[in-house]
Protein backbone atom coordinates (compact mmCIF):
# COMPACT_ATOMS: atom_id res chain seq x y z
CA UNK A 1 0.00 0.00 0.00
CA UNK A 2 1.36 3.78 -0.94
CA UNK A 3 0.43 6.24 1.94
CA UNK A 4 0.94 9.84 0.53
CA UNK A 5 2.78 12.03 3.58
CA UNK A 6 3.52 15.26 2.13
CA UNK A 7 1.96 17.67 -0.83
CA UNK A 8 4.20 20.29 -2.14
CA UNK A 9 2.84 22.84 -4.72
CA UNK A 10 4.65 24.96 -6.56
CA UNK A 11 3.72 28.03 -8.93
CA UNK A 12 6.24 28.40 -11.81
CA UNK A 13 6.38 30.59 -14.41
CA UNK A 14 8.01 29.55 -17.56
CA UNK A 15 8.94 32.29 -19.82
CA UNK A 16 7.50 31.03 -24.20
CA UNK A 17 10.81 31.91 -26.77
CA UNK A 18 7.32 32.44 -29.15
CA UNK A 19 4.23 34.46 -28.02
CA UNK A 20 1.36 32.03 -28.81
CA UNK A 21 -1.83 33.42 -29.65
CA UNK A 22 -4.91 31.69 -30.14
CA UNK A 23 -8.87 32.57 -31.11
CA UNK A 24 -9.47 34.06 -27.71
CA UNK A 25 -5.96 35.49 -26.42
CA UNK A 26 -2.25 35.95 -26.55
CA UNK A 27 0.64 35.02 -24.29
CA UNK A 28 4.14 34.98 -23.15
CA UNK A 29 4.88 33.25 -20.40
CA UNK A 30 3.14 30.51 -18.67
CA UNK A 31 2.12 29.68 -15.10
CA UNK A 32 2.04 25.99 -14.55
CA UNK A 33 1.45 24.46 -11.08
CA UNK A 34 3.62 21.74 -9.80
CA UNK A 35 3.18 19.17 -7.79
CA UNK A 36 5.67 16.86 -5.85
CA UNK A 37 4.14 13.98 -3.72
CA UNK A 38 5.67 12.00 -0.84
CA UNK A 39 4.89 8.68 0.54
CA UNK A 40 5.58 7.14 4.17
CA UNK A 41 8.19 5.34 2.50
CA UNK A 42 10.05 8.70 1.40
CA UNK A 43 9.19 7.83 -2.50
CA UNK A 44 8.32 10.76 -4.84
CA UNK A 45 6.75 11.67 -7.74
CA UNK A 46 5.71 14.32 -9.75
CA UNK A 47 2.69 16.01 -11.33
CA UNK A 48 1.57 19.47 -13.12
CA UNK A 49 -1.59 21.43 -13.33
CA UNK A 50 -1.47 22.69 -17.05
CA UNK A 51 -4.15 25.06 -16.43
CA UNK A 52 -4.06 28.23 -18.43
CA UNK A 53 -3.85 31.15 -16.29
CA UNK A 54 -7.34 33.03 -17.84
CA UNK A 55 -11.19 31.02 -18.27
CA UNK A 56 -10.42 31.26 -21.43
CA UNK A 57 -10.06 27.56 -22.85
CA UNK A 58 -11.90 25.98 -19.90
CA UNK A 59 -13.71 27.13 -16.55
CA UNK A 60 -10.82 26.60 -14.39
CA UNK A 61 -7.80 29.10 -13.69
CA UNK A 62 -4.29 28.35 -12.51
CA UNK A 63 -5.75 29.99 -9.02
CA UNK A 64 -8.88 27.88 -8.87
CA UNK A 65 -6.38 24.66 -9.23
CA UNK A 66 -4.04 25.99 -6.64
CA UNK A 67 -7.23 26.50 -4.50
CA UNK A 68 -9.00 22.98 -5.16
CA UNK A 69 -5.30 21.39 -4.65
CA UNK A 70 -5.19 22.99 -1.03
CA UNK A 71 -8.08 22.92 0.11
CA UNK A 72 -10.02 19.73 -0.93
CA UNK A 73 -7.72 17.16 -3.21
CA UNK A 74 -4.55 17.56 -1.47
CA UNK A 75 -6.35 16.81 1.85
CA UNK A 76 -8.55 14.38 0.61
CA UNK A 77 -5.69 12.02 -0.81
CA UNK A 78 -2.87 12.24 2.44
CA UNK A 79 -3.26 9.58 4.92
CA UNK A 80 -5.31 7.38 2.75
CA UNK A 81 -3.58 4.14 1.34
CA UNK A 82 -4.02 2.96 -2.02
CA UNK A 83 -2.46 0.45 -4.32
CA UNK A 84 -3.23 1.69 -8.00
CA UNK A 85 -3.42 5.10 -9.43
CA UNK A 86 -7.28 4.34 -9.87
CA UNK A 87 -7.44 3.47 -6.29
CA UNK A 88 -5.52 6.94 -5.44
CA UNK A 89 -7.71 9.02 -7.52
CA UNK A 90 -11.15 7.36 -6.28
CA UNK A 91 -10.26 9.05 -3.05
CA UNK A 92 -11.65 12.88 -4.99
CA UNK A 93 -14.32 11.11 -6.22
CA UNK A 94 -16.16 12.83 -4.08
CA UNK A 95 -15.63 16.24 -5.45
CA UNK A 96 -16.94 17.67 -8.90
CA UNK A 97 -15.34 19.25 -11.70
CA UNK A 98 -12.16 20.66 -11.49
CA UNK A 99 -10.45 18.14 -14.04
CA UNK A 100 -6.90 20.53 -14.63
CA UNK A 101 -6.25 20.83 -11.06
CA UNK A 102 -7.20 16.51 -10.30
CA UNK A 103 -4.92 15.74 -13.27
CA UNK A 104 -1.81 17.38 -11.58
CA UNK A 105 -2.39 14.83 -8.55
CA UNK A 106 -3.25 12.01 -11.00
CA UNK A 107 -0.03 12.15 -12.88
CA UNK A 108 2.10 12.23 -9.66
CA UNK A 109 0.38 9.05 -8.20
CA UNK A 110 1.18 7.49 -11.55
CA UNK A 111 4.81 8.61 -11.77
CA UNK A 112 5.45 7.62 -7.58
CA UNK A 113 3.21 4.21 -8.16
CA UNK A 114 5.25 2.97 -11.32
CA UNK A 115 8.77 4.13 -9.70
CA UNK A 116 8.27 1.86 -6.95
CA UNK A 117 7.18 -0.71 -9.40
CA UNK A 118 10.84 -0.08 -11.05
CA UNK A 119 8.59 0.30 -14.41
CA UNK A 120 7.92 3.78 -16.40
CA UNK A 121 4.33 4.49 -16.27
CA UNK A 122 4.32 4.21 -20.19
CA UNK A 123 4.79 0.07 -19.20
CA UNK A 124 2.32 0.78 -16.46
CA UNK A 125 -0.48 2.27 -18.87
CA UNK A 126 -0.09 -0.56 -21.39
CA UNK A 127 1.78 1.64 -23.93
CA UNK A 128 3.96 -0.25 -26.49
CA UNK A 129 4.99 2.72 -28.99
CA UNK A 130 8.99 3.72 -28.38
CA UNK A 131 8.45 6.82 -30.13
CA UNK A 132 5.42 8.85 -31.10
CA UNK A 133 4.70 11.25 -33.96
CA UNK A 134 5.02 14.88 -33.03
CA UNK A 135 3.12 17.89 -34.64
CA UNK A 136 3.46 21.21 -34.12
CA UNK A 137 0.38 23.51 -32.73
CA UNK A 138 0.90 27.32 -34.36
CA UNK A 139 -0.83 30.09 -32.78
CA UNK A 140 -2.22 33.59 -34.97
CA UNK A 141 0.93 34.98 -37.12
CA UNK A 142 0.52 39.27 -37.40
CA UNK A 143 0.39 38.21 -40.87
CA UNK A 144 0.20 35.23 -43.61
CA UNK A 145 3.92 35.38 -44.22
CA UNK A 146 4.71 34.97 -40.44
CA UNK A 147 2.54 32.20 -40.45
CA UNK A 148 4.64 30.72 -43.54
CA UNK A 149 8.11 31.24 -41.45
CA UNK A 150 7.09 29.40 -38.72
CA UNK A 151 5.64 26.40 -40.80
CA UNK A 152 8.98 26.42 -42.49
CA UNK A 153 11.08 26.74 -39.44
CA UNK A 154 9.09 23.30 -37.97
CA UNK A 155 9.11 21.87 -41.09
CA UNK A 156 12.64 22.22 -41.30
CA UNK A 157 13.12 20.28 -38.15
CA UNK A 158 11.68 17.52 -39.10
CA UNK A 159 7.85 17.79 -37.91
CA UNK A 160 5.77 16.59 -40.41
CA UNK A 161 2.26 17.43 -39.54
CA UNK A 162 1.66 21.16 -38.72
CA UNK A 163 -1.90 22.54 -36.34
CA UNK A 164 -2.90 26.40 -37.28
CA UNK A 165 -5.13 27.89 -35.11
CA UNK A 166 -7.87 29.95 -36.42
CA UNK A 167 -10.84 32.24 -35.82
CA UNK A 168 -13.29 34.22 -37.91
CA UNK A 169 -11.10 36.47 -40.29
CA UNK A 170 -7.85 33.93 -40.07
CA UNK A 171 -9.06 30.81 -41.37
CA UNK A 172 -9.76 29.67 -45.06
CA UNK A 173 -6.97 32.01 -46.58
CA UNK A 174 -3.89 31.35 -44.10
CA UNK A 175 -5.06 27.70 -44.65
CA UNK A 176 -5.11 28.00 -48.10
CA UNK A 177 -1.71 29.56 -48.41
CA UNK A 178 -0.31 27.10 -46.14
CA UNK A 179 -1.56 24.15 -48.18
CA UNK A 180 -0.04 25.72 -51.24
CA UNK A 181 3.54 26.07 -49.88
CA UNK A 182 3.56 23.18 -47.98
CA UNK A 183 1.39 19.89 -50.08
CA UNK A 184 2.68 16.86 -48.96
CA UNK A 185 2.47 17.91 -44.67
CA UNK A 186 -0.03 16.62 -42.70
CA UNK A 187 -2.51 20.07 -42.40
CA UNK A 188 -4.77 20.44 -40.04
CA UNK A 189 -6.93 23.35 -38.01
CA UNK A 190 -8.36 24.30 -34.61
CA UNK A 191 -10.79 26.85 -33.63
CA UNK A 192 -10.95 26.56 -29.79
CA UNK A 193 -14.89 27.05 -30.44
CA UNK A 194 -14.56 30.66 -32.36
CA UNK A 195 -17.23 30.09 -34.68
CA UNK A 196 -21.37 29.62 -34.49
CA UNK A 197 -22.67 26.62 -33.84
CA UNK A 198 -25.80 27.68 -35.57
CA UNK A 199 -24.62 28.83 -38.71
CA UNK A 200 -22.67 24.93 -39.72
CA UNK A 201 -23.61 25.79 -43.00
CA UNK A 202 -21.10 28.98 -42.60
CA UNK A 203 -19.21 29.06 -46.19
CA UNK A 204 -16.13 29.07 -44.35
CA UNK A 205 -16.39 24.91 -43.62
CA UNK A 206 -17.01 24.34 -47.40
CA UNK A 207 -13.94 25.53 -48.46
CA UNK A 208 -11.22 24.52 -45.40
CA UNK A 209 -13.20 21.02 -46.86
CA UNK A 210 -11.13 21.18 -49.72
CA UNK A 211 -8.05 22.03 -48.31
CA UNK A 212 -7.28 18.05 -47.92
CA UNK A 213 -7.48 18.88 -44.10
CA UNK A 214 -6.63 16.04 -41.17
CA UNK A 215 -9.73 17.26 -39.68
CA UNK A 216 -10.96 20.86 -38.06
CA UNK A 217 -10.64 20.69 -34.22
CA UNK A 218 -13.66 22.02 -32.03
CA UNK A 219 -15.23 24.58 -34.12
CA UNK A 220 -17.96 25.38 -32.23
CA UNK A 221 -18.36 25.55 -28.35
CA UNK A 222 -17.48 23.36 -25.66
CA UNK A 223 -21.11 22.35 -25.12
CA UNK A 224 -22.80 21.96 -28.60
CA UNK A 225 -22.65 18.42 -29.88
CA UNK A 226 -25.36 19.01 -31.60
CA UNK A 227 -23.92 21.83 -33.91
CA UNK A 228 -20.43 19.98 -34.42
CA UNK A 229 -22.71 16.62 -35.63
CA UNK A 230 -24.79 18.66 -37.73
CA UNK A 231 -21.55 20.08 -39.14
CA UNK A 232 -19.87 16.62 -39.69
CA UNK A 233 -22.75 15.53 -41.83
CA UNK A 234 -21.63 18.41 -44.24
CA UNK A 235 -18.25 17.45 -44.72
CA UNK A 236 -15.45 15.29 -45.94
CA UNK A 237 -12.93 16.31 -43.23
CA UNK A 238 -13.35 14.57 -40.02
CA UNK A 239 -14.54 17.43 -36.84
CA UNK A 240 -12.05 16.33 -34.33
CA UNK A 241 -13.53 17.46 -30.80
CA UNK A 242 -10.80 18.66 -28.13
CA UNK A 243 -12.96 21.05 -24.87
CA UNK A 244 -15.95 19.28 -25.65
CA UNK A 245 -14.70 15.74 -24.20
CA UNK A 246 -14.43 16.39 -20.64
CA UNK A 247 -15.44 12.89 -19.53
CA UNK A 248 -15.65 9.61 -20.56
CA UNK A 249 -19.31 10.08 -21.22
CA UNK A 250 -19.12 12.87 -23.01
CA UNK A 251 -16.96 10.59 -25.60
CA UNK A 252 -19.37 8.48 -25.61
CA UNK A 253 -22.12 10.68 -26.47
CA UNK A 254 -19.78 12.35 -28.55
CA UNK A 255 -19.46 8.92 -30.70
CA UNK A 256 -23.26 7.68 -30.52
CA UNK A 257 -24.27 11.27 -31.99
CA UNK A 258 -21.21 11.20 -34.72
CA UNK A 259 -20.61 15.10 -33.50
CA UNK A 260 -16.85 14.00 -34.69
CA UNK A 261 -14.78 11.29 -36.65
CA UNK A 262 -11.72 12.17 -34.40
CA UNK A 263 -10.83 12.25 -30.64
CA UNK A 264 -7.87 14.90 -29.35
CA UNK A 265 -7.00 12.90 -26.05
CA UNK A 266 -5.49 15.41 -23.18
CA UNK A 267 -4.78 13.95 -19.66
CA UNK A 268 -5.52 18.00 -18.32
CA UNK A 269 -8.52 17.91 -19.61
CA UNK A 270 -10.22 14.31 -18.65
CA UNK A 271 -8.75 14.93 -14.83
CA UNK A 272 -5.87 12.24 -15.35
CA UNK A 273 -4.25 9.21 -16.99
CA UNK A 274 -7.10 7.14 -15.80
CA UNK A 275 -9.57 8.99 -17.38
CA UNK A 276 -7.79 9.54 -20.58
CA UNK A 277 -6.54 6.07 -21.19
CA UNK A 278 -10.33 4.82 -20.78
CA UNK A 279 -11.15 7.68 -23.70
CA UNK A 280 -8.59 6.11 -25.77
CA UNK A 281 -9.77 2.35 -25.02
CA UNK A 282 -13.38 3.83 -25.90
CA UNK A 283 -12.04 5.08 -29.43
CA UNK A 284 -9.68 1.67 -30.16
CA UNK A 285 -12.78 -0.33 -29.20
CA UNK A 286 -15.05 1.77 -32.22
CA UNK A 287 -11.93 2.60 -34.59
CA UNK A 288 -12.36 6.09 -34.02
CA UNK A 289 -8.52 7.44 -34.51
CA UNK A 290 -7.28 9.33 -31.57
CA UNK A 291 -4.39 11.50 -30.80
CA UNK A 292 -2.62 12.97 -27.51
CA UNK A 293 -3.55 17.13 -27.26
CA UNK A 294 -1.53 19.15 -25.46
CA UNK A 295 -1.64 22.72 -23.29
CA UNK A 296 1.69 23.68 -23.39
CA UNK A 297 3.19 21.30 -20.77
CA UNK A 298 6.45 21.83 -19.02
CA UNK A 299 8.43 18.68 -18.88
CA UNK A 300 6.34 16.71 -16.37
CA UNK A 301 2.75 17.58 -18.07
CA UNK A 302 4.61 16.51 -20.93
CA UNK A 303 6.13 13.78 -20.43
CA UNK A 304 2.60 12.52 -19.10
CA UNK A 305 1.34 13.16 -22.71
CA UNK A 306 4.41 10.84 -24.14
CA UNK A 307 3.43 8.28 -21.76
CA UNK A 308 -0.16 7.75 -22.93
CA UNK A 309 0.86 8.80 -26.35
CA UNK A 310 2.59 5.62 -26.23
CA UNK A 311 -0.43 3.70 -26.17
CA UNK A 312 -1.73 1.72 -29.67
CA UNK A 313 -4.57 3.47 -30.35
CA UNK A 314 -3.06 7.25 -30.63
CA UNK A 315 -2.82 6.24 -34.43
CA UNK A 316 -2.55 10.37 -35.85
CA UNK A 317 0.34 12.77 -34.76
CA UNK A 318 -0.02 14.09 -31.14
CA UNK A 319 1.03 17.85 -29.82
CA UNK A 320 3.64 15.83 -28.24
CA UNK A 321 6.38 18.50 -29.42
CA UNK A 322 9.65 18.76 -28.39
CA UNK A 323 9.38 21.25 -25.41
CA UNK A 324 12.43 23.69 -27.21
CA UNK A 325 9.57 24.52 -29.35
CA UNK A 326 7.99 26.06 -26.45
CA UNK A 327 10.51 27.01 -23.98
CA UNK A 328 14.45 28.21 -23.46
CA UNK A 329 14.97 26.05 -20.28
CA UNK A 330 12.75 23.16 -19.11
CA UNK A 331 12.35 21.45 -15.43
CA UNK A 332 13.38 18.65 -16.13
CA UNK A 333 16.19 16.38 -17.69
CA UNK A 334 17.28 14.58 -20.19
CA UNK A 335 15.07 17.54 -21.85
CA UNK A 336 12.10 16.36 -24.25
CA UNK A 337 13.33 16.72 -27.89
CA UNK A 338 11.53 15.59 -31.36
CA UNK A 339 14.06 13.92 -33.70
CA UNK A 340 12.70 13.59 -37.08
CA UNK A 341 9.50 14.59 -36.12
CA UNK A 342 9.00 11.94 -33.36
CA UNK A 343 9.45 12.38 -29.59
CA UNK A 344 11.09 8.84 -27.91
CA UNK A 345 9.25 7.26 -25.04
CA UNK A 346 11.57 6.64 -22.32
CA UNK A 347 9.96 2.97 -21.86
CA UNK A 348 13.05 1.83 -19.93
CA UNK A 349 12.97 4.27 -17.72
CA UNK A 350 11.13 4.43 -14.43
CA UNK A 351 7.86 6.88 -13.62
CA UNK A 352 7.67 9.63 -15.92
CA UNK A 353 11.48 8.97 -17.48
CA UNK A 354 11.73 12.70 -17.06
CA UNK A 355 13.78 13.82 -13.70
CA UNK A 356 12.94 17.61 -12.05
CA UNK A 357 16.01 19.59 -11.92
CA UNK A 358 15.32 21.22 -8.32
CA UNK A 359 16.81 24.44 -9.69
CA UNK A 360 15.03 24.79 -12.45
CA UNK A 361 12.10 24.79 -10.66
CA UNK A 362 13.74 27.25 -7.87
CA UNK A 363 14.81 29.58 -10.37
CA UNK A 364 10.97 29.68 -11.72
CA UNK A 365 8.62 29.66 -8.94
CA UNK A 366 6.69 32.06 -7.75
CA UNK A 367 4.42 30.71 -4.51
CA UNK A 368 4.46 27.22 -2.26
CA UNK A 369 2.41 25.76 -0.44
CA UNK A 370 2.94 22.29 1.84
CA UNK A 371 0.16 20.00 3.18
CA UNK A 372 1.20 17.07 5.34
CA UNK A 373 -0.80 14.08 6.90
CA UNK A 374 -1.82 14.67 10.16
CA UNK A 375 -1.79 18.31 9.97
O1 LIG B 1 -6.71 23.78 -28.18
O2 LIG B 1 -5.25 22.26 -28.39
C1 LIG B 1 -5.59 23.37 -27.93
C2 LIG B 1 -2.63 25.00 -26.15
C3 LIG B 1 -3.26 25.59 -25.08
C4 LIG B 1 -4.63 25.49 -24.99
C5 LIG B 1 -5.37 24.79 -25.94
C6 LIG B 1 -4.72 24.17 -27.01
C7 LIG B 1 -3.33 24.32 -27.13
C8 LIG B 1 -2.57 23.80 -28.24
C9 LIG B 1 -1.10 23.55 -28.03
O3 LIG B 1 -3.02 23.65 -29.34
C10 LIG B 1 -0.72 22.12 -28.05
C11 LIG B 1 0.67 21.92 -27.46
O4 LIG B 1 0.80 21.79 -26.21
O5 LIG B 1 1.63 21.90 -28.23
MG1 LIG C 1 -7.65 22.27 -29.35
Amino acid sequence: MITVERIELFLVRLPLVHEFETSSHRKGHLDHILVRITDADGAVGWGESASPSDPYYCGENVETCWLMLRDYFGPALLGRPWETPDQAAACLRQFQGNRFARAALDIACWDLASRRLGVSVATALGGTARDVPAGVSLGIEPTIDALLDQVAGHVGHGYRRVKLKIRPGWDVEPTRRVRASFPDIGLQVDANGAYDGSQPDDEVFARLDELNLLMIEQPFEETDLLGHALLQQRLQTPVCLDEAITTVGLARAALALRACRVINIKVSRLGGLGPAKQVHDLCRAHGVPAWCGGMHEFGVGRAANIALASLPGFTLPSDVSGSDKYFARDVVEPPIRAVAGRVPVPAERPGLGHEVVWSEVADHVLRTAELAAGQ
